[in-house]
């Protein structure tokens, strides 16, 4: 099968340096909803010997006027084709002024110049990251271009009554025929994907704060009018992560305004533009009644990366897109590390390593493999994944963990130092933390270049008459799209060894002089290599891979006994929930037919003693008590069955509510009802999440009991918490109360689109064959919209990407639905496209009868017209 992809790939090693550089842009905007035009005058340096002539990127752009230093050209003097605009007779010193037209409103991709909302009452936005600012006038845009930003903003004033552009302001006024404009300046240098404004019909809440190195700033937040009182969470984040980035990192912010603007047309999370941060509106409105704990979490955790952007991607950018991780990994361990500071560490890396599980290790185990700093690719907007973000971030982990704090922090410090205002390499942010501790971290480019998940195999093996205990490590790496062949890698292994008491033992490795803590590291950098431990007075339960110090599958042939001990004695919560989580795959590797295996009694009886004990944090047993998700099961399968899957994990789940019982069940959610306030304390937090898991237990082994208690749970539920929770029972388990709850929530939320949302995912995330239908009907739902990314992605991604027994359908009725959508929302939206059908990752490891039903719809999408470049590459690549 062979797919016509014209376009060259765009290769790393083809890397030059820009032939001009841009000392300054002046912008001048007249907003209009249905035309805008844009001036701009740029101040060009290049070198004359190189006689390149200037070339600009430029797309879709209506050029009016065009002159080079105060001289009109004439049409022979430029040539504006194929998104290159060039001009022969630029020298070192010119200044080009052009005139451009857009059109705001047309513009259905979100990226560019857009409206968000309706044509009377929406606003205007831009996004520029990766390249959109070709979409906006011309300019070299590419990364390492660094320029001094000069905007003025021209509108109505009546209908665009703020106008907002990044830096500092520089003035207003009025114009005549009831308009006016805006000026602002930013005096740091940066790249074009970090410009942005906003013009429209918007209130605010703010307030003032005084860096840490005495600077006054203003911090603002902009929505529309209905939601502003829905933003002061976000406010307090704001100021929560600024402080804690003065405090970490020594960071302090550096414009005298910092702007964050709402919206819910968004195709990504968020956006850092410099001084003018933009949010889908997910990841910045909050409230009791119509917030989920989670997203309380995943507001604080946004606005915090974003801002940890100013100096992790603003201040430092990177040189290319192909170094996207340094600024994406790192900014997602900043907001890790700042997340687990606020909230709890070991339920903070539990999420983050289930959502490492969930996401990457797919994208890393199948056609879209690529590593963190990918070779080549086609269309950038691609490679925003799990790999550049998540493994990213455990890359910077991996070498923080051996660097110590201080010495990262040194670390950090000589980045800054030596790389601000500049645009950046991967090699030079590991040579700034290795030289600041003199030491090597070039091993670790290995990790950056290669994709696939290592697997590090683990053999123990005990010397009772010498008393020694020999770890064997292995590593291996599995081929990948373009890599047949893979390098070992430093893999550091924190570990601790447990004696069947579950006591820590004192670790005195070989080639040590002394005893050396009960918890140490170990680096395996060769295939293969043994560890010894000596004055081991009995065989011992290695614990390794603790905090999960590498991005690896760990293989290890542990008895159910030994992951028990773990699961109950391990004083670290995550290394707990890891033991819990083995011992769960153990189980569903080795019951079938309604037979109980050892491992599956093992877990059952370790969950059920917990879960009397009482001394656990309730979050963290709520955690304990949820095996690995379908995903992570069939990402383990040669041969996936989703259906399968799915009866196995609940039959798990059964096995274990069995275990515990009805009347333990039932005493303990009457217990954690006592606590019906939607307050945001951790242990109100706590008592929601375990309340929610015990109420799926029971609803296992005793449905009509659950429904009632989930219909009371959803009736007098003081926030959206235990609202969702009961719903999603009521809703997944087909109570004969989930068309009134599901009744009552559409009326309730009407209004409230994020809230509507999840009123589309919970429908869309019914297991098993029954989806379909449901999915088939919401979408002729009056509220249903393919325009909206957040709309779309609540029905379509939930159904797609987080719905396995659903989606995949035997008959393939999933898969034709699905490529048929992706073909129109490629139409009006390609980024969103090309995101949703990565979906289909995965489809070569389907039973037969899935995956040529999975091959029929990828042929039959591969093969439409006129798809877009960025649909078209993920589709050929999963197909390959
Ligand atoms: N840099 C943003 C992510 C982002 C990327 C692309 C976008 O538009 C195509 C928008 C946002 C972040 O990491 O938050
Ligand atoms: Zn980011």
């Amino acid at each position: 099968m062979t797919l016509v992809n014209e376009t060259a790939p765009i290769r790393l090693r083809d890397y030059r340096r820009p032939d001009w550089s841009v000392e300054a842009i002046e912008l001048e905007i007249d907003l209009g909803i249905d035309s805008t035009e844009v001036t701009s005058r740029i101040t060009l340096h290049g070198d004359p010997a190189k006689a390149e002539p200037l070339r600009l990127d430029g797309e879709e752009l209506e050029l009016l006027t065009i002159s080079l230093d105060g001289r009109a050209l004439n049409a022979e003097d430029y040539r504006y084709e194929k998104g290159v605009l060039e001009v022969s007779d630029a020298h070192g010193g010119s200044v080009l002024e052009t005139r451009v037209r857009v059109q705001p409103a047309a513009n259905t991709t979100l990226e560019g110049l857009y409206l968000s909302g309706s044509r009377e009452h929406g606003f205007l936005l831009t996004q520029c990251e990766a390249e959109g600012f070709r979409h906006i006038t011309f300019f070299p845009d590419r990364p390492d271009v660094l320029a001094r930003f000069t905007v003025t903003l021209r509108a109505d004033r009546e209908r665009f009554p703020v106008l907002l552009a990044g830096g500092n302001p520089a003035g207003s006024g009025t114009l005549a025929d009831g308009r006016h404009w805006a000026k602002f300046v930013d005096p740091h240098p940066k790249p074009c994907y970090l410009f942005a404004l906003v013009a429209g019909r918007l209130e605010n809440i703010q307030r003032d704060y005084l860096t840490a190195d005495g600077r006054e700033v203003k911090l603002v937040i902009w929505s529309e009018a209905n939601v502003i009182d829905r933003c002061h969470y976000a406010l307090d984040a704001l100021e929560r992560c600024m402080r804690w980035d003065e405090h970490k990192y020594g960071r302090n912010y550096d414009l005298d305004v910092f702007h964050v603007v709402a919206t819910h047309d968004f195709n990504m999370g968020a956006m850092e533009n410099k001084g003018l941060n933009i949010f889908n509106a997910k990841y910045l409105l909050a409230d009791p009644d119509s917030s989920t704990d989670e997203e309380y979490r995943a507001v604080e955790a946004v606005v915090a990366h974003e801002y940890f952007h100013n100096w992790t991607g603003n201040r430092v950018t990177c040189r290319d897109w192909f170094q996207l991780s340094l600024k994406e990994g790192l900014t997602v361990f900043r907001e890790q590390q700042f997340s687990a500071d606020m909230n709890s560490l070991p339920l903070k890396r539990i999420e983050d390593v289930a959502l490492l599980r969930r996401t990457q290790f797919p994208e890393d185990a199948g056609p879209l493999a690529h590593p963190v700093r990918p070779a080549e690719y086609r269309e950038i907007n691609n490679f925003y994944t799990a790999t550049v973000y998540e493994k990213g971030s455990e890359l910077v982990r991996m070498i923080a963990g051996r660097l110590g704090q201080e010495g990262f922090r040194r670390g950090m410090d000589l980045y800054f130092e030596r790389h601000d205002g500049q645009a950046a390499t991967i090699e030079h942010f590991l040579s700034a933390l290795g030289d600041a501790n003199r030491i090597d971290l070039t091993p670790y480019l290995a990790w950056y270049a290669q994709a696939g998940t290592p697997r590090l195999h683990a053999k123990g093996e005990y010397d009772s008459a010498r008393r020694e205990y020999t770890l064997t490590l292995s590593q291996q790496t599995r081929p990948t799209p373009g890599q047949p062949e893979k390098t070992p890698l430093p893999i550091p292994v924190k570990l601790s060894l447990f004696d069947r008491s579950g006591t820590m033992l004192p670790l005195h490795l070989q080639g040590d002089a002394q005893v050396d803590g009960t918890e140490r590291v170990i680096v395996l950098d060769k295939p293969s290599q043994r560890f010894v431990f000596k004055h081991v007075s009995a065989p011992p339960v290695p614990s390794l891979l603790r905090g999960f110090s590498a991005p690896v599958v760990l293989e290890c042939d542990y008895s159910p006994e030994e992951l028990a001990l773990l699961l109950t004695h391990d004083a670290d919560g995550f290394n707990r929930w890891e033991a819990g989580q083995q011992l769960a795959m153990l189980a569903f590797d080795t019951s079938h037919d309604g037979n109980d295996s050892a491992a599956c009694k093992a877990w059952c009886d370790a969950l059920a003693a917990l879960f009397t004990l009482q001394t656990i944090d309730d979050a963290l047993l709520a955690d304990l008590l949820t095996p690995p998700g379908e995903i992570e099961f069939a990402d383990r399968q040669s041969e996936v069955d989703p259906a399968k899957i799915h009866a196995q994990r609940q039959s798990l789940q059964h096995r274990l509510a069995e275990r515990i019982g009805v009347s333990d069940l039932l005493a303990r959610y009457r217990l954690l009802s006592t606590d019906s306030h939607a307050q945001l304390e951790a242990a109100s937090q706590a008592k929601r999440r375990l309340k929610r898991r015990v109420l799926e237990l029971l609803v296992l082994l005793d449905a009509d009991q659950a429904h009632e208690l989930a219909a009371k749970q959803y009736d007098s539920a003081s926030g959206m918490t235990d609202r969702l929770a009961a719903l999603s029972v009521l809703v997944r388990t087909n109570a004969t109360q989930a068309s009134a709850a599901l009744a009552h929530f559409r009326e309730r939320y009407a209004d409230n689109p994020l809230a509507l949302d999840k009123w589309f995912t919970v429908q869309a995330q019914v297991p098993g064959d029954a989806a379909l239908a449901i999915v088939q009907r919401l979408e002729n739902d009056p509220a249903f919209t393919l325009k909206n990314p957040n709309r779309a992605r609540s029905l379509f991604g939930a159904f797609a990407s987080t719905n396995p027994s659903g989606f995949h359908r035997t008959d393939g009725a999933g898969y034709a639905l699905i490529a048929e959508r992706l073909a129109q929302l490629d139409a009006l939206n390609p980024q969103i496209a090309a995101r949703l059908a990565t979906a289909f990752n995965g489809w070569q490891r389907l039973e037969p009868v899935r995956r040529s039903a999975a091959r029929l719809a990828l042929e039959g999408l591969a093969q439409r017209e006129g798809l877009s470049p960025n649909l078209s590459e993920i589709v050929s690549n999963v197909l390959q």
